[in-house]
């Protein structure tokens, strides 16, 4: 029987050097990292640098986004994500903490996690919480894509008409309602 691939949607960042290497290169290597006989490239978006959120709080980031075919399940995906993490000398100290490397998933292929109602929550959660509450399963899509020009921005390269499965919109009508600020904030490297 033939195998199932699903399709997802990952976006990376990094505002610190990993050993000698400058976030770009990290990110350059992550992309090639990824890929195994379960993960398949099959875009990437231009490299951006883009200010830090919260403003003030670090370095600039330098971000990008992929999307990969893969037969691994969501959790699996996301297990790859943090070897991947690991490789390239990530910390998991302090959450929204500066790092090397952040390789967020951001669909997988429509899936809503854990289910509608848990998604609500975490969506709905207000800054303040969601600095200090980690979520302890993996919740899909990423929570905070819509009010994010440095992951909305890479998505428009590879993904420009990918709809939010909770939203209903795509990623170009989630990125005109962003202030046109954050939006030109975020240069080609
Ligand atoms: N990631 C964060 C926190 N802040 N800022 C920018 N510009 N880019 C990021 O990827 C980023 C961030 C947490 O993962
Ligand atoms: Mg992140
Ligand atoms: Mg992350």
């Amino acid at each position: 029987m033939a195998e199932i691939h699903k399709t997802a949607l990952i976006a990376l960042g990094g505002n610190l050097p990993a050993d000698a290497d400058a976030p770009q290169i990290t990110l350059a290597k992550a992309v090639r990292a990824l890929q195994s006989q379960e993960v398949s490239l099959r875009s990437v978006s231009r490299f951006f640098q883009t200010p830090c959120f919260p403003a003030g709080a670090g370095p600039d980031y330098v971000n990008a986004a992929v999307a990969v075919d893969t037969t691994l399940s969501a959790g699996g995906l996301l297990e790859r994500l943090h070897q991947v993490e690991e490789q390239f000398a990530r910390v998991r100290e302090q959450r929204w903490g500066m790092r090397t490397l952040d390789l967020d998933l951001v669909d997988f292929d429509g899936a809503v996690l854990p289910d509608a109602a848990g998604y609500a929550r975490w969506q709905g959660l207000p800054l303040e919480s969601q600095m200090q509450e980690a979520p302890g399963q993996l919740i899909l899509p990423h929570p905070r894509i819509q009010d994010r020009a440095f992951v909305l921005v890479p998505l428009a390269d590879i993904a420009p008409r990918w709809r939010h499965p909770v939203l209903q919109k795509t990623v170009s009508e989630m990125l005109a309602e962003l202030p046109d600020q954050e939006v030109a904030e975020v240069t080609p490297l």
